[in-house]
């Protein structure tokens, strides 16, 4: 499968627009701004965060200084950075965006041979075109001594020219020529005859260099020059000229060359001056990037797309939902502050065992879904969400609060239980895209709480390769209706309880949530409760498969349950922790 950039949701505008122009190479469009009519401009970068603001800017090109990238090194710029250094950097800027880019390839690290091996690696990393210097080997950047700086040899330098423009494979592929005469104090003439030969060397450009703080020289050389191949000029130290002087001019690229790592710098001098003097993020926290932008820069939403697009159900990441926007009825005189799912067993709240359980399984994205005292909840390792409408609405309402959350295999649980870690491992094992616990001992069944009883397609014969066993329906009774019920129940009995957790698969949800939104629709919705979704999708046509345990859990809806859970979490205690001794507050269970 193919997956183009563009279709991933979350690509970045940047990504769009290289997109669209898939058809003009990056050299292509190189190319094209070299010899374009209108003036064009190329804006420095030095990595793949900067190739990227640039492009999202809106630039059409980058130029990957020399100067910029040693600097971001922590190095000079004298070749202290290894060609392949550099080149390395370059396969960063040219993942992070598809702009064409510029390369400044100093004098080309070396001799002719070095040239012919820098146009084929810059090639194979499409990169768009090398600019070259007629310096030598190392060279020191042109604002340092320029004058005492010895320039290459015309023949020399050509034959590097005709070097890296002989092994270009493709046609578009740009070999710039920088002209460093002015530079180096040689004569407007001596320039003219070196671009000349430069030009006629097979340089698909010029770019003519000075370091004087008005272009004179520049203008002087483009008049002279009367536009005999494509110019491009870097206006570093003449900034405050009118770019409309340099388009009159009939120059074609201007080069912006330093102007982000400088700024870059600028910025991280003061944010870490600051941070050092004051020792606190609070003055620095709202002056720069969120961290939010810094994953969107990277494109962190489309790892998160293509992880649903490519990763195997097994090992998709799993999440899990908890319900736990009530109270507890029965449980008031322990949930004055705290709801139940807060509730104090054996030392944790019985939310840390259960987001304990679910990291075991290697299920890390845990939302839970509060409502009565829901800032009570302890929010460490989960997404909370809350529904505002607890006290008038369901378990479904609060499910649909947490629909977001639903985009890969899910476990759904009720706030209120524990279990030995065996039951939730089988049912993420299940391949089934609907699975739920059912409990088939007597307990389960006979339970005085009179909810969740679950109908199934064969009872549990505790065979341990057992023809599968799907669900039929799930049914609850009143405590009023308790006998009319238990005669129902003979006619047509019952294999257990549900437990109150329900594995969806990823295709499972698809259906899970069109038929929750149907149910939503209906008057009756605030209502709801999970069993009847079951129950929907069982009429809806979903297999839900049945996986029956024989006890080993417990649900906390009374204060006796509550004290019956508080002894089988003691019981789960890893050998060796007595319950008095697993922590601070054991053994308060009962008069928390
Ligand atoms: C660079 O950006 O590295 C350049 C331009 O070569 S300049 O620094 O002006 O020489
Ligand atoms: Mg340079």
């Amino acid at each position: 499968m193919k997956m183009n950039v563009s279709g991933i949701t979350g690509a970045s505008a940047c990504d769009r627009a290289a997109s669209e122009q898939v058809n003009a190479t990056r050299s292509g469009r190189l190319r094209q701004m070299l010899r374009s009519e209108r003036l064009e401009f190329l804006m420095e970068a030095h990595n793949g965060l900067s190739a990227r603001i640039a492009c999202e800017a809106g630039f059409d090109g980058i130029w990957a200084s020399g100067l910029a990238i040693s600097a971001q090194f922590g190095v000079r710029d004298n070749n202290e950075a290894s060609w392949t250094q550099v080149v390395d950097m370059l396969e960063f800027m040219a993942d992070a965006s598809d702009l064409p880019i510029l390369l400044d390839g100093d004098t080309g690290y070396g001799n002719f041979n070095n040239m012919r091996r820098l146009v084929r690696k810059l090639e194979q990393r499409g990169i768009a075109g090398v600019c070259i210097e007629d310096k030598q080997f190392p060279k020191a950047n042109s604002f340092l001594n320029g004058e005492r700086q010895p320039l290459a040899d015309i023949g020399e330098f050509c034959g590097k020219i005709a070097a890296g423009k002989d092994t270009q494979i493709d046609p578009n592929f740009s070999v710039v020529a920088r002209v460093e005469a002015l530079i180096a104090g040689w004569s407007m003439d001596e320039a003219l005859r070196r671009a000349e030969a430069y030009r006629l060397a097979g340089a698909d450009a010029i770019l003519i260099h000075s370091k004087l703080s008005k272009p004179d020289e520049i203008l002087t050389f483009a008049r002279e020059w009367a536009r005999r191949a494509p110019l491009v000029i870097v206006p570093t130290r003449y900034y405050s000229t009118p770019t409309d002087v340099f388009r009159e001019a009939g120059i074609s690229v201007v080069i912006w060359a330093n102007h982000l790592v400088r700024a870059a710098a600028a910025a991280m001098q003061s944010v870490a001056k600051e941070i050092c003097q004051s020792q606190t993020l609070v003055n620095v926290e709202d002056r720069i990037a969120s961290v939010e932008e810094i994953f969107r820069l990277q494109n962190a939403e489309e790892y998160a797309a293509a992880e649903r697009l490519y990763l195997s159900a097994r090992c998709a990441t799993r999440s899990a939902v908890v319900l736990a926007a009530s109270r507890g009825q029965g449980l008031e005189s322990l949930t004055t502050d705290r709801p139940k799912v807060m509730l104090p067993i054996a030392g944790r709240p019985l939310l840390r065992w259960l987001v304990d359980s679910f990291k075991k399984e290697n299920i890390h994205d845990i939302t839970v879904v509060g409502g009565y005292c829901a800032g009570a909840i302890d929010t460490t390792g989960i997404r909370l969400v809350v529904n505002e409408r607890y006290a008038c609405t369901g378990e479904l309402a609060s499910l649909a609060c947490a629909l977001d959350a639903l985009e890969s295999e899910t476990v759904i649980s009720y706030g209120d239980l524990l279990y030995r870690s065996y039951v939730l491992r089988n049912l993420v094992d299940s391949q089934a895209d609907f699975a739920v616990i059912v409990d088939s001992s007597p307990t389960g069944v006979s339970n005085h709480t009179v909810r969740d009883f679950a109908c199934c397609s064969r009872n549990d014969d505790r065979g341990l390769f057992g023809t599968p066993v799907l669900l039929q329906r799930i049914t609850s009774a009143p405590p009023a209706k308790r006998e009319a019920f238990e005669a129902a129940a003979e006619q047509d009995p019952l294999q257990g309880r549900w437990i109150g957790l329900l594995k969806v698969s990823d295709r499972g949800l698809t259906k899970l949530k069109s038929v929750l939104a149907a149910m939503q629709a209906r008057a009756d919705f605030d209502a709801l409760d999970v069993p009847a979704l079951l129950n929907a999708l069982v009429a809806d046509g979903a297999a839900i498969e049945v996986l029956y345990v024989h006890g080993h859990w417990r649900g906390v809806n009374d204060l006796e349950e509550f004290h019956r859970a508080v002894d089988f979490a003691h019981e789960q205690m890893p050998f060796g922790l007595s319950a008095d001794t697993a922590s601070p507050d054991a053994g308060n269970d009962s008069s928390a």
